[in-house]
């Protein structure tokens, strides 16, 4: 390595990596604002515009947009021709480039931002340096991170000066992923697109890895983005498109979720949710109890480590993924007798990853929203009875729990619940009253009884009839929304049987 551009708006970390790649012997080319930093800071520099014979012009506008600087990058360094094109015409080789770009993303961001000031703040010259270098991977070392800045000395060190082509490689890929990234933000704004609507996106995330298939066999699928740093697979089968929908609403379930609690799930809906403070164990019977048949073959996602007691009980049943934040040494043994179960461990990265607005395909595009965040409505919850009997202290925790799960289902939702577990889940039936009845079926049918339960439904019951079933099944105080132009029928509906009522403010679709 023998010649360095650098050009650089964040002047982080940069006189000392200049200073390491001067100790090692690299001739250190640079522009303007860069070659004065590094001036100051006692290295040697040449200026662009003298290696150039060139002025820096346009105010800036044109600094290395120059055949010399772009010939030294782009030329083959083992092709004959290139190599007497570039003798002829006096281009030296530039071996490594340093480049970060003016601060477009950070430069619109500000709320009194002016068309000419963002227009500025677009860079032609940086980006063209970026992407002739990584296009010439094979010779060119390109850095545009000034995190990686300590990696590309260590790799020096470690080859006598030079970098390996493996390595030069990755940080090409970082260049064209970043310039992208660059242009996306530039049409978005210039689209108009970043007004606050939440869509200042670009889909220009890399390949994270061929998924086994989409929702069929037939079905190619992929993933892209960081889903590998978000969850890490410590055994089984490949992923497949519909594990990855499954997982996300596994976790998403169990993140709301303080107590020791485990899901089962099914096809993105929970089968069942337990909840105890003693041993996982009971956490798992009582969201078992709740649908002993469709976990079959489905996800189960913890939010404490997971105990070698409750992976003896699971390794029993057949599970396609099991989710939690950790294993116990035990509990991991026990499981790795299951060669094709798929054992995920969530990882801190899928909190702020969790925060990212939802992205879901629609005609010709994509459509961006935000995330559901949290069970909204429950502060002050004494505050919302709209019956006359108030509810317990053990119904207002039923309600709170069973809010919270509801919130996961599909919708239309029903929930009943009682302060720990679920007893009757109905999901994505086309009327809330279907929902309410698949619910009541399906705990008669574990056996369980809704005797003294709540219901949460996951938006307002349009019609008295819905809140009926419920009451006519036992369940002695509710949790939706409200909102209904019949409310008021539904109220009186609650009083009549002397159950009691909460109105959130607030409902929980999911489609
Ligand atoms: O205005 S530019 O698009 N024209 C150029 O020829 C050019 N060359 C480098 N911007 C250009 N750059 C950018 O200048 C670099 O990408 C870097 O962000 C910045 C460094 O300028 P200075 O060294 O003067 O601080």
């Amino acid at each position: 390595m023998q010649r360095a551009l650098l050009s650089v708006s964040d002047k982080s970390g940069l006189a000392d990596f200049a200073k390491e790649l001067h100790d090692m012997g690299v001739e250190l080319l640079s522009t303007g604002g860069t070659a004065k930093a590094l001036r100051d800071a006692g290295l040697p520099v040449i200026d662009v515009s003298e290696f150039t014979g060139a002025p820096e012009l346009f105010e800036g506008r044109v600094k290395t947009l120059h055949p010399k600087v772009h010939g030294g990058l782009l030329h083959k360094r083992d092709d004959k021709l290139h190599l007497e094109q570039a003798k002829e015409h006096d281009i030296p080789a530039i071996d490594l480039v340093v480049v970060n770009l003016y601060p477009f993303e950070a430069t619109v961001a500000k709320e009194d931002v002016t068309l000419a000031e963002a227009i500025e703040n677009i860079d032609i010259g940086g980006p063209s340096m970026l992407r002739s270098a990584a296009k010439n991977y094979n010779s060119v070392t390109v850095v545009t991170d000034p995190a990686d800045y300590a990696r590309v000395i260590e790799e020096m060190k470690d080859h006598e000066g030079d970098t390996t082509l493996g390595f030069r490689e990755s940080l090409a890929v970082k260049v064209f992923q970043r310039t992208s990234e660059y242009d996306g933000a530039i049409t978005n704004f210039l689209g108009k697109c970043d007004q606050g609507t939440g869509c200042n996106y670009s889909l220009n995330l890399p390949l994270d890895m061929e998924l086994r298939y989409g929702d069929n066999p037939h079905q190619k699928a992929a993933i892209y983005g960081g889903f590998s740093s978000c969850f890490s697979q410590l055994q089984g089968k490949e992923l497949s498109y519909t594990n990855i929908l499954d997982i996300e609403a596994a976790a998403d379930l169990i993140l709301d979720f303080v107590r020791p609690t485990i899901g089962i799930l099914k096809h993105t809906n929970p089968c069942g949710v337990g909840q105890d403070d003693g041993d996982l164990r009971e956490a798992w019977k009582k969201a078992f109890e709740t649908d002993k048949q469709a976990p079959f073959g489905g996800v189960i996602v913890c939010n404490r480590p997971l105990t070698e007691g409750v992976a003896r009980i699971i390794s029993e049943i057949f599970t396609d993924v099991i989710i939690a934040p950790d294993y116990e040494p035990e509990a991991r043994a026990v499981l790795q007798k299951k060669k094709n179960l798929r054992l995920m461990k969530m990882n801190e990265a899928y909190l702020s990853a969790k925060k990212e607005p939802l992205i879901r395909s629609s005609p010709g595009g994509f459509m961006v929203m935000d995330r559901d965040h949290s069970a909204l409505g429950l502060d002050d919850l004494e505050s919302k009875v709209v019956t006359k009997r108030p509810p317990t202290s053990e119904e207002m925790r039923a309600m709170r729990f069973a809010w919270r799960v509801v919130k996961h289902v599909k919708s239309n939702a029903i929930v009943y619940a009682k302060e720990d577990r679920t007893l009757g889940i109905g999901a994505g039936q086309m009327s809330r009253i279907d929902s309410s009845r698949i619910a009541v079926w399906k705990a008669g049918d574990a056996g369980l009884s809704l005797e003294g339960s709540v219901i949460a439904s996951d938006a307002m019951f349009p019609f008295a009839d819905g809140l009926q079933t419920a009451i006519d099944a036992g369940a002695t105080a509710c949790i939706q929304p409200g909102g209904s132009i019949r409310d008021e029928e539904v109220i009186a509906a609650a009083d009549a049987a002397g159950i009691a009522m909460v109105f959130t403010g607030h409902r929980h679709f999911r489609h």
